[in-house]
């Protein structure tokens, strides 16, 4: 590497802040290229703290003039921040900055997106806006005066004066500095309110670009569910007069929580029926109720410091999945869930980026807003709650929002009050906070004398850091059903706590068949011998219907890995079970759909590689496509029939209903497209008169090689409109094959609309070919060439996004020499950089290191 490694900050070494602060003033003099940042901060030393050396952070900005106690002071600044000599007690600090937002590319502090000023600040974003103490255990109460000449101007809290020019707010909330947030600019409002449950009436907006107007009754919708939703689950009421949302174009995430304006990618707020997907209605709805529920879970009660993120994370992910539970259908839901942990986390947990929940240490904070601190946060949080049950859960929480209201918050505080309220002691639990991997679950069974014998063992493999893993209690959801298909024994939580145990079942009269794991009750890997004829059983009979579902998914993969690696013919059991899951009008049509999904090339390519051979992506890719055609032959009259039967005749709606039904049409739409050459596709896309209809139709299309005049099509009718662009590139390399990938990517890299400094285009389009296994690991190295190639020109403008799309690289090494070497060729190229950023240094120093 080109420089020295970058330090890291370890959660053993932390100290409490020498100074808190009470309140803060500051005043936002707006100009493109020279804002003007005044701060007025009253400190006093901390009593919990051991030293008064006094430093604030501080990156990026010009320091005008500083002030102590209204005297001058002359402070010594470096790259990260100042020190300064202070007095003993409480003193009131006054500094004024410049910084440049129309040339923040990173889109961390304050930036311009489409000539509107906006920030982001979480994680460390704030010190990029003036000198503090910016880190999450310091909490004030703002005061913020905008002065500038944009119409709408808003901060955080509650209005205060504003005028020809200027804008005033206060936030009663103490906060942390990275729940501060700003806007100013041209924007018009989608107004509504809400009364909450004592009364109070809140004013609601959602801020939009004059033009995306139309676009935010969804948005708004979803956001009165979510208060109430609140309200009636957790008991949670807002707490401001007014709550604000904002939609921004240029964005690192989705969204983000700061407290009373909420600010949004574009992406994840506005939404039509003719522009949006009914994927996107529903992560819409989610993401929404996501940054609301943080009010109370990260805001009111926030994380002490980083480590602590998955505090804040999972435990609002766990909620925000109740709220769509509850929205829509539960085991829809939890199959979706169980989906992306499985593509995203297992694959993090099971390569060189692998960490626990909560990380002993890192370099750049923001690499770590990741699957394992989200979504495995979330299932941990899943776990706790089977483990104590409903009502010691409800209590817990309602202690928990009772004892820390107001609180910087750890892991152990979260955990004690479960301990207070149940008597139990979770040191053992708190293991799947600390330790990182994917539990392997294997299970054998008996049966003798009327009892049922089921003997588990558990073991985690070796993660960077951590080679051995003493046992975690695992809650493992049971149920047994008899030969005949009836339920002999309903769901039952085996608790195990050791690396191997038995647990026994009595008075049965014959062997029962078991399905285990259900809801999958804890993010393990199950491994369990058995044969298709056990799982077609579960998948006709079993009660659960994440197991059930769960059957359907195993008997398809195993077929796919015999296909891959002994060159079988697709399996004549999965196709049966597939036809009589999808025709069972009992069950519902979403469920269906996700019936006839098929493990994806990553999660065949982890399988090959943990059953100990070597993934060939091009091989895994045609027995994908030789299992589709043979499903499409064998399931002909079948897809004809769903297809038709579940048309929608009503006006669009993007509920569960209509969407489900949609849903399996469009799967049987792709079966009926191998069979016609794209007849009924090309007819849908004529007639759709939403996106849901006309993308699937679209991607259809492409499949069978007669894309090119609806891509053409699609391209004129949607031009102006940049979130449905970015379907466009993001389809047509999503679509292409293997050998054509690359291709492609690169033509869509010289259209005049791709532009790297927007992170969404970037994702649809270089985040399209790491997302599409079989061309970007083609043999000849030129995926892995042309990402690098893209990652090294948008590091310098963009080291968040870079450093995350790093991640593509990630499985490096379940492949052959051949593609091993050349991926660590593009690795170093990238480490190789002169002046790379912090974050992609850590991320491809971790990949190669592994
Ligand atoms: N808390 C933000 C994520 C911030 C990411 C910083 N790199 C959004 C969320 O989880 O709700
Ligand atoms: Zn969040």
């Amino acid at each position: 590497m080109s420089h020295a490694a970058p330090q890291a900050i370890h959660l053993a070494d932390y100290t409490p802040p020498n100074w808190l602060v009470s309140s803060v003033h500051l005043t936002f003099r707006l100009d493109p290229t020279g804002t003007r940042v005044l701060s007025r901060i009253e400190f006093a030393p901390n009593p919990d703290a051991s030293s008064r050396d006094f430093a604030l952070d501080g990156e990026n900005m010009k320091l005008i003039s500083a002030r102590i106690d209204g005297a001058e002071v002359t402070p010594d600044v470096g790259a990260h921040g100042l020190t300064c000599d202070v007095p003993d007690g409480a003193f009131t600090w006054e500094a004024e900055v410049e910084i440049n937002p129309a040339s923040n590319t990173a889109l961390e502090g304050l930036y311009m997106s489409s000539g509107m000023y906006c920030t982001q600040c979480e994680a460390e974003g704030f010190r990029k806006i003036t000198y503090y103490p910016d880190r999450p255990d310091v909490m004030s109460v703002f005061t913020v005066r905008i002065e500038g000449d944009e119409p709408v101007m808003l901060s955080n809290g509650n209005p205060g004066n504003s005028g020809d020019g200027f804008a005033e707010w206060h936030d009663p909330w103490p906060k942390p500095a990275y729940l501060f947030a700003l806007v100013a600019g041209r924007l018009v409002n989608h107004p509504g309110s809400f009364t909450t449950m004592s009364g109070r009436e809140v004013d609601l907006n959602i801020w939009v670009r004059p033009g995306d107007e139309g676009k935010c009754a969804f948005g708004m919708q979803a956001l009165k569910d979510s208060m109430r939703w609140d309200e009636e689950v957790y008991g949670r009421e807002y707490d401001l007069d007014l709550f604000n949302i904002v939609a921004v174009d240029d964005f690192n995430m989705g969204a983000m929580e700061n407290k009373g304006l909420n600010i949004f990618n574009s992406s994840c707020v506005l939404a039509s029926p003719e522009t949006s997907t009914d994927a996107n209605f529903e992560r819409i709805e989610a993401i929404i109720a996501h940054e609301y529920f943080h009010n109370w879970t990260g805001n009111r009660i926030t994380c002490r410091d980083w480590f602590q993120l998955c505090l804040k994370e999972g435990l609002t992910v766990f909620r925000d999945a109740q709220f769509t539970s509850d929205m829509r259908s539960a085991p829809v839901k939890r199959i979706e869930d169980v989906i992306v942990l499985r593509a995203r986390q297992f694959r993090e947990d099971n390569g060189p980026l692998a960490h626990p929940v909560r990380p002993h240490s890192f370099v750049e904070i923001n690499n770590f807003y990741t699957a394992t601190v989200y979504e495995k946060g979330a299932e941990l949080i899943g776990m706790l709650k089977t483990l104590v049950g409903d009502e010691a859960w409800s209590k817990a929480l309602t202690l928990y929002f009772q004892r820390h209201d107001g609180q910087a918050c750890t892991i152990e505080d979260w955990l004690k009050v479960f301990e207070d309220v149940t008597g139990r002691d979770l040191a053992q639990f708190k293991r799947w906070y600390e330790d990182a991997g994917t539990p392997r679950l294997s299970v054998t069974d008996e049966f003798k004398d009327g009892t049922y014998t089921l003997n588990f063992k558990q073991e985690t493999p070796p993660t960077p850091g951590q080679d051995s893993k003493p046992p975690r209690v695992i809650p493992i959801a049971v149920g047994l059903l008899g030969q005949n298909g009836d339920e002999v024994v309903e769901t039952r939580i085996l608790e195990m706590n050791k690396a191997e145990q038995n647990f026994e079942f009595t008075g049965l009269s014959a062997h029962p068949i078991p399905s285990i794991l259900r809801g999958f009750s804890a993010p393990v890997i199950l491994m369990r011998e058995t044969n298709d004829a056990e799982r077609a059983f579960l998948l006709a009979h079993d009660t659960d219907p994440f197991n059930k579902w769960e059957a359907g998914r195993a008997l398809a993969r195993a077929g796919l890995l015999e296909m891959i690696s002994e060159g079988a013919n697709p399996d004549a059991a999965y196709l049966e079970a597939v036809r009589t899951m999808a025709t069972d009008d009992s069950l519902d049509p979403a469920f269906r759909a996700l019936t006839l999904g098929l493990p994806s090339q990553d999660d065949l390519a982890q399988a090959i590689h943990d059953a100990g051979s070597t993934p060939d992506p091009q091989a895994i890719w045609d027995a994908l496509e030789a299992l589709k055609d043979a499903r499409a032959e064998a399931l002909e009259d079948t897809a004809n029939a769903l297809y038709s039967q579940h048309q929608v005749g009503e006006t669009y709606r993007p509920d569960a209903e209509q969407s489900g039904a949609r849903a399996l049409a469009n799967a049987a739409l792709a079966m009926i497209t191998r069979r016609d050459g794209g007849a009924a596709a090309q007819a849908q896309y004529d007639s759709a008169d939403n996106m849901t209809q006309q993308l699937a139709a679209l991607g259809c299309l492409l499949q069978a090689g007669k894309g090119d005049t609806a891509v053409q099509a699609f391209y004129e009718q949607w031009q102006d409109d940049r979130l449905v662009i970015d379907k466009w590139f993001g389809l047509q390399i999503a679509h292409a094959a293997p050998d054509q990938t690359v291709a492609v990517t690169e033509r869509l890299t010289q259209h005049p609309d791709f532009t790297m400094k927007n992170p969404n285009r970037f994702r649809a389009t270089l985040g399209a070919l790491a997302g599409s296994p079989a061309g970007f690991h083609h043999a000849s190295g030129e995926g892995y060439r042309l990402l690098a190639d893209w990652l090294i020109k948008l590091d310098p403008l963009n080291p968040q996004t870079t450093a995350r799309m790093c991640s593509a690289f990630e499985t490096w090494r379940r492949y052959d020499d051949a593609r091993q070497t050349l991926i660590k060729k593009q690795l170093r190229r990238i480490a190789d950089q002169p002046k790379l950023s912090r974050d992609t240094t850590e991320m491809v120093g971790r990949i190669l290191q592994s």
